[in-house]
């Protein structure tokens, strides 16, 4: 896709007339049906997007370890908004729009690193981690006041080592407080903060953001695409899967009854009328530890208090941006972002226990394998899905109600989000 190809897809003249026709839509939208082209595709339609979705509501960015000292800092782009994640002296997290009250330009300009005070690199405004201006040189008038110049804060909450954003002036509450506090609960035994980022990916993909996510909700499309990841996921979507078989109940049952004595929480918990927010331990497929290509275990040092080898994978949904695989020895976080219309970003993290040796006690490729090729598989689904939707051939088509819930679940989510804010305004 290139950019002249980008204004085939224009189909609205102004953003108040695809305000309209996104309620429209919206609206009339039979649920178990893939979206009208538009919402894949039309730039106006993915600056609603952006300003409904992503500009309003709780994101995911990272993992509190990716910061784990005071001025560690990382970096995130929300579509055209930068952000700066840091850890001040007393160990707290917070978000900053990474634009310099002076005169605008960005300030972290790396993806990651650490400092003393956050500087900004055009004439050197200095602000400290908790984002009040320190330094504006002599050169402002005598009323300029440092105080009403400081950093612009956005919303941000950390639960069991995941940080959540929120670019909104009010931050959404529904359900997010008590998804929060199973998170903390669910995590307690990995002790994310004595963990470290092994390694991390980057990927580009050709594909409407939501295509990311409908693939990413269903199953359906792993046994003709993902052998590396079938030979320990099991393709049921969670404990309470309806398609899964008593062999898969009694097998979940066993394993469960060993995590219970461990004090391993496991039980499906979702949040949000359909499943917005969702924690569920699943099994993975008999006789394997951990998504490696052979299901052996990938690191030496189980995580936190871990001792059983067989966790399963703990399955954290965040919408409208990630998903994660917590196991016994490693976990996997996944992170969605918006580029245009058709492009986004998947970020993938493999994190390990903090003193595990890289070449002695686990091996970054190894680590990486599995879900490298899974991701390379997705992106190439993802694309060929966003280039056939572009034809005018495409007609939106039905979900399967029982392997294609999950994608359901999540554009009614998204419906329900996109109408709501757009009628709050
Ligand atoms: O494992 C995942 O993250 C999801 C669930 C099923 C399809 N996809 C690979
Ligand atoms: Fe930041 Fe001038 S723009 S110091
Ligand atoms: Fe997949």
């Amino acid at each position: 896709m290139n950019q002249q190809h980008d204004l085939l897809n224009v189909r609205h003249t102004s953003i108040d007339e695809a305000k309209m026709a996104m309620t429209d839509t919206l609206a009339k939208r039979p649920s178990n049906y893939s979206l009208d082209a538009s919402l894949y595709n039309d730039p106006h339609m993915f600056r609603i997007d952006m300003e409904e979705v992503f500009q309003k509501e709780w994101l995911f960015v990272g993992m509190t370890s990716e910061i784990p000292k005071k001025g560690d800092y990382f970096t995130v782009e929300i579509g055209q908004n930068p952000v700066l994640i840091v850890r001040d002296g007393e160990g707290k997290v917070s978000a900053f729009h990474n634009t310099c009250r002076h005169r605008g330009s960005i300030i972290c300009t790396e993806h990651r690193g650490k400092v003393a005070n956050l500087v900004c690199p055009y004439h050197q405004w200095t602000y400290d981690l908790k984002g009040n201006l320190l330094f504006a040189g002599t050169e402002m008038n005598k009323d300029f006041d440092m105080k009403q110049h400081g950093l612009k804060a956005t919303h941000c909450k950390t639960a069991g080592g995941f940080i959540f954003i929120c670019l909104g002036k009010t931050a959404p509450d529904d359900e997010f407080d008590d998804f929060l506090a199973t998170l903390d609960e669910y995590m307690e035994p990995y002790d994310v903060e004595n963990t470290k980022l092994a390694v991390e990916s980057t990927m580009y993909e050709r594909a409407n953001w939501k295509l990311v996510l409908e693939n990413n909700r269903e199953c359906y499309h792993c046994a003709g695409n993902h052998p590396e990841l079938l030979n320990s996921l099991l393709e049921w979507d969670d404990t309470e899967d309806p398609r899964a078989p008593q062999d898969f109940h009694d097998h979940y049952n066993a394993q469960a009854a060993q995590w219970d004595e461990e004090g391993i929480p496991h039980k499906l918990k979702s949040f949000g009328d359909v499943q917005r927010n969702r924690i569920v331990r699943m099994p993975l497929k008999k006789g394997t530890k951990v998504m490696t290509i052979d299901g052996s275990a990938a690191c030496n040092k189980p995580l936190g208090r871990i001792q059983n080898r067989e966790l399963g994978s703990m399955r954290i949904l965040h919408l409208p941006n990630s998903w994660n695989h917590m196991q016994s020895d490693h976990f996997i976080v996944f992170r969605v972002l918006p580029i245009s219309a058709q492009e986004s970003i998947v970020t993938t993290k493999w994190f390990v226990h903090k003193d595990a040796v890289e070449g002695v006690d686990y091996d970054i490729e190894n680590l990486r394998k599995v879900w490298d090729a899974t991701n390379e598989q997705d992106k190439v689904l993802g694309e060929r899905n966003q280039l056939g939707i572009n034809s005018i051939g495409y007609q939106p088509g039905p979900y399967s109600e029982t392997y294609e819930f999950g994608v359901i679940n999540f554009l009614d989510w998204y419906s329900a989000t996109v109408q709501k804010n757009l009628k709050a305004k």
